[in-house]
């Protein structure tokens, strides 16, 4: 049994990968573990990209993993796709590119989609961010599919949300609801290097007048991230939003917003504790009969295992 708290001390990220799966399966000893080393967290700045599937996120992804990198930054990349090239099943030129990439020790990657997760992908991806920072990572990337509004929404709760798109996508940018739009601080025309991009950028450039927010103006930026052209300017605009939302107080926010959600969570898994541990399997598998003969509802039933269980709590400690 390997020792996690030494091992997230000293930099291991085996320890990091065993943590994060620990912490997603529920366990209380992940709990503990994050509840003693929680001092550290606050120093992570989150990334997040977003946009279509085959725009170029994870290459782009990528391209800025190893700027921050190759400037001594200790990065971390939550890919919310179960087809990301970092798995491999993408072609192989896309496949060395990402290998590169776990060879890199400033460098993790962690996919989700995989497995199934307890209480919704959101969820996991807030633990595993925080693991992360506790780790001690400056940047951590969040990777998702804008296709969902949900995925879009979890790039949306990061610091700074890039919203990749690429030439011949006209179509996809008038179906983009305003409020998805609204999510992108800096908006990138990845593969310039093909026609179109200008015209795309001139699109995305007339949504944002229409959808105007004096307070910040995102910048449109052409990226070719395959040839690695462009993708310092990303890197500056990301900064230029950083210094942004710290000098407006929108930083602190979005922190109290993370820390309100990770309440929330472990509130609502404590409570799942609970009613898991107060409640037998027999005793479960009798109000199911109940239900199914139709003597009470799944409602009633509901309630009635509430109250069993706050019966039970009312003599706990809670100081
Ligand atoms: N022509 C061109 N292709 C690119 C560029 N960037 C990425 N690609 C390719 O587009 C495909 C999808 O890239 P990927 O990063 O996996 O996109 P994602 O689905 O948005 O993460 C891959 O085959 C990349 O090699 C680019 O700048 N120009
Ligand atoms: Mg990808």
């Amino acid at each position: 049994m390997m020792d996690i708290r030494k091992g997230m001390a000293e930099g291991d990220k085996v320890a990091l990968a065993k943590l994060i799966t620990m912490a997603e399966d529920g366990r209380r000893d992940a709990m503990d573990i994050i509840r003693d080393m929680y001092g550290k967290t606050g120093g992570a700045y989150l990334i997040g990209i977003t946009g279509p599937p085959g725009v170029g996120k994870s290459t782009l992804t990528a391209g800025l993993a190893r700027i921050y990198s190759s400037l001594g930054k200790k990065v971390g990349i939550i890919a919310c796709d179960p087809t990301s090239p970092y798995t491999g099943g993408a072609i192989l030129g896309d496949r060395i590119r990402m290998q590169q990439l776990f060879t890199d020790p400033n460098i993790f990657i962690r996919s989700m989609g995989s497995r199934g997760h307890l209480g919704g992908l959101s969820k996991s991806t807030r633990i595993a961010a925080r693991i992360m920072d506790i780790f001690g990572m400056d940047y951590i990337f969040i990777e998702t599919v804008g296709v969902g509004q949900s995925e879009v929404e979890i790039a949306g709760t990061a610091d700074t949300t890039v919203m990749v798109l690429a030439p011949g996508l006209g179509d996809d940018i008038q179906a983009m609801k305003a409020g998805i739009m609204e999510i992108g601080n800096v908006f990138v025309v990845n593969k310039c290097d093909r026609d179109g991009a200008e015209k795309t950028a001139r699109e995305i450039k007339a949504m944002l007048d229409f959808n105007g927010d004096a307070a910040w103006r995102p910048q449109v930026i052409l990226t070719a991230a395959q040839e690695n052209k462009g993708v310092d300017d990303v890197m500056d605009a990301i900064g230029r939003h950083m210094e942004y939302i710290k000098d407006s107080g929108v930083f602190i926010n979005k922190r109290k917003e993370h820390i309100r959600d990770e309440i929330m969570d472990l509130a609502a898994q404590s409570i799942m504790c609970d009613i898991m541990n107060g409640l037998s399997k027999e005793e479960l598998s009798n109000i199911v009969d109940k239900v199914a003969n139709g003597e009470t509802d799944p409602y009633t039933a509901s309630d009635r295992i509430l109250k069993t269980i706050r019966y039970h709590l009312n003599g706990r400690d809670f100081d």
